[in-house]
């Protein structure tokens, strides 16, 4: 069973929660299908909760039109980046409000509910009690006079209404006052040593970021929860005397994983009340309380249903540098994106799933959309199977040639323990949530095939004696290895999958993982249709524009790069996160030597560099004015990071950077090594 979280119906998605939480939950659920296990992936709308009639309110419309709206707007978004749900429903559903009530009700005829009167904010004039959100006031912290009762977005403060200065209700402008009102609270504090052995001794497998959240959450002492409101949006408490009392949003949303299940199939319970089910959240960090504390202490308390087997949150992805921001317009709208894009949906999954926030924040930048796409999708993964299919044409007849176990050779057995060995690492970091890591996997495998291309060059083997044997077996172990990409990336890239598919004139079925590793998937003999480019190129003016779009629509200001922080004197910084080779491989280090040196005028931090590259020399302004004189550093060799976006400083095109190390006192010494180098070598 996989759920992604339900966004709110009031606005569109955009690509931080396709790169948080769809667009994992897919390629989870694809990879699953392809295993041929019994699996439902679940999502929907939702539409209850104070983000809806704040944006209601704000349209001046009922939050039915606004639900309605977004609903279909968003169902929409998900099809076509290919986010393949078996059901996307919405919690306005007359089964859903029937299955939260009712499981409201069976934790009430339990007893497990605390009946408590408190004091609430209540609008005399609008005649509502108030949710925190619907109080503005002034900041006491940094005086921004639109404050909200539970956050100031200008200087970032958690707030409660009572430290607003001259509170206010945003539906009337009245002061808000205090009234009694009764409501039922969970008191989570009773699941506290259970969720101690369920989920910090039990589930130590689960994400660092997760899990540390949990932990933190459990030791600082959990305490009762109101789960109803007092609003007439949302499922009304299914109590005698309960007037004006709705659900609290977040006791019925998760729930509504389950009445979609109900909706699609009867068999429902199957995949909620049975031992054997694995039940998987895919959700963003900020909902991971909701996910892993509460909705699981709720299933537990109400005893039916099966617990979360694993809730692999990822943390947030960042825009150009700068956090999402919807009340700014800092984001990248999913149905804008694929307006503007069309038949490049897997270029963006493919991006976003490179750059997934999996075990910090990320960021993606238009530029690195470009660059992955060009630099990868096309000239490595694209490339390798189009040459396959041609030279196939060219060299073969249009046929799969048949393959010559008598003169196979060390490359031929290279590439194949390649294609194996593949198979486990990709299905493992796939069952472990390390989605990343399988999709490098994959376009190492096929940067391996162009290697291996180059290095046989079947072309010169024409006419040759002995040679069409040579050009047979080249050629059937390519297209081999093109049927596993098919079946690897499928997941990745559905609609790349699925154009390879019809090149190779395969059926779907192909596609099933035990499929993996094969050598035998197209039968030698096979005629296969002429081959079409799986990706396009995209181009600088593309994304220029959607780079002038995204500043000129927002209220965002891009600030400058921040400079690396020195660590504190004694400390060693913290190791970065980890990364995979392919990262690493993606640098082209050099060796050079410093040809001459000067100040850049009017700023004192900068030389301006000639550095002798062995191949070509190279213009590098670098920020150690203050550290060396020009003169003494002139014959020096240097470690060089050649292939950086060129960068304007102070008007000088500077191509590429020295490296230097840095104590933690901020002094700098060259990295250099005690025997002469030539410049020009490869540094790997
Ligand atoms: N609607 C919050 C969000 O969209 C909430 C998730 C519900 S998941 C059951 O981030
Ligand atoms: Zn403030």
């Amino acid at each position: 069973m996989i759920t992604a979280a339900l966004p709110y119906a009031n606005g569109p998605i955009h690509i931080g929660h396709l790169a948080g939480c769809y667009l994992p939950a897919d390629i989870y659920a694809r990879y699953q299908r392809a295993q041929l296990r019994d699996v439902k992936f679940v999502g929907g709308s939702d539409e209850h909760g104070v983000p809806i009639t704040i944006r209601a309110l704000k349209e001046g419309v009922s939050p039915q039109v606004i639900v309605d709206k977004y609903h279909a707007l968003n169902k929409d978004s998900f099809e076509k980046m290919g986010i393949s749900f078996d059901i996307y429903s919405r919690t306005s559903n007359p089964v859903h409000h029937k299955t939260a009530s009712d499981f409201f009700k069976t934790l009430y005829d339990k007893g497990l509910f605390e009946e408590k009167e408190t004091e609430q904010y209540y609008d005399e004039k609008a005649k509502v009690f108030l949710a925190d959100r619907y109080i503005t006031g002034t900041c006491p912290v940094c005086g921004n006079p639109n404050a909200y009762g539970d956050q100031c977005e200008k200087c970032g403060s958690s707030l409660s209404p009572e430290q607003l200065i001259n509170p206010r209700s945003t539906l009337s402008d009245a002061v808000p006052v205090k009234k009694l009102t009764k409501h039922w609270y969970f008191p989570l504090q009773n699941y506290e040593p259970w969720l101690k052995e369920w989920l910090l001794e039990g589930h130590k497998e689960w994400k660092h970021n997760v899990y540390g959240q949990c932990k933190s959450w459990i030791d600082n002492g959990l305490q009762s929860r109101a789960m109803t409101r007092d609003s007439n949006w949302g499922i009304k408490v299914p109590l005698p005397d309960a007037e004006g009392k709705v659900l609290y949003v977040w006791f019925d949303a998760p729930i509504g994983y389950i009445s979609a299940t109900k909706e699609l199939t009867n068999q429902w319970a199957d995949y909620w009340c049975k031992e054997d089910t694995k039940l998987v959240h895919f959700i963003g960090k900020d909902n991971i309380v909701f996910h892993c504390i509460i909705f699981p202490s709720m299933l537990k308390a109400h005893g039916d249903f099966v617990l979360p087997d694993n809730v692999p949150a990822n943390e947030f992805l960042n825009i150009e540098g700068e956090k999402v921001s919807t009340s700014r317009n800092w984001a990248v709208w999913v149905n804008e994106f694929v307006a503007d894009f069309p038949g490049c949906e897997d270029t963006l999954r493919y991006v976003l799933c490179a750059n997934a926030p999996e075990t910090k924040d990320n960021d993606f930048t238009w530029k690195d959309f470009q660059d992955r796409n060009n630099n990868e999708l096309v000239a490595i993964f694209g490339n390798f199977v189009n040459r396959s299919l041609v030279l196939m044409h060219k060299l073969c007849g249009g046929k799969v040639p048949v393959f010559h176990n008598a003169i196979i050779d060390e490359d031929d057995k290279a590439l194949m323990d390649d294609i194996r060995s593949a198979k486990d690492k990709i299905t493992q970091s796939i069952e472990e949530y390390r989605f990343r890591e399988a999709l490098f996997e994959i376009i190492d495998l096929s940067r391996k095939g162009n290697q291996y291309l180059q290095k046989k060059e079947p072309w010169k083997k024409v006419g040759v004696e002995g040679g069409q044997q040579q050009i047979d077996n080249c050629i059937h172990l390519s297209l081999q290895l093109t049927a596993n990409l098919a079946i690897y990336i499928n997941p990745f890239l559905p609609n790349t999958a699925k154009k390879m598919l019809h090149m190779l004139k395969v059926v779907e079925r192909m596609l099933q993982w035990k499929n993996a590793g094969s050598f035998k998937l197209l039968s030698v003999g096979y005629a296969l249709r002429a081959p079409e480019l799986l990706f396009r190129k995209i181009e600088d003016d593309e994304i220029l524009v959607q780079i002038n779009k995204l500043k000129s629509n927002s209220t965002v200001t891009v600030t400058e790069q921040k400079a690396e922080s020195v660590p504190a004197n004694d400390a060693h910084a913290p190791v970065k996160e980890q990364i995979v080779y392919d990262d690493f491989a993606r640098l082209d280090l050099r060796t050079g030597k410093i040809l001459a040196a000067e100040k850049v005028e009017k700023a004192d931090k900068l030389l301006k560099l000639e550095i002798d590259l062995g191949f070509e020399k190279r213009t590098i302004v670098s920020g150690i004015a203050l550290h060396f004189k020009p003169e003494e550093i002139v014959g020096r060799q240097v470690v060089v990071a050649a292939n950086l976006a060129p960068r304007k400083m102070r008007g000088i095109e500077s191509n590429g950077m020295i490296l230097m190390a840095e104590d933690n006192q901020g002094k700098l010494y060259f990295v250099s090594t005690i025997e002469e180098i030539s410049a020009g070598m490869i540094v790997r």
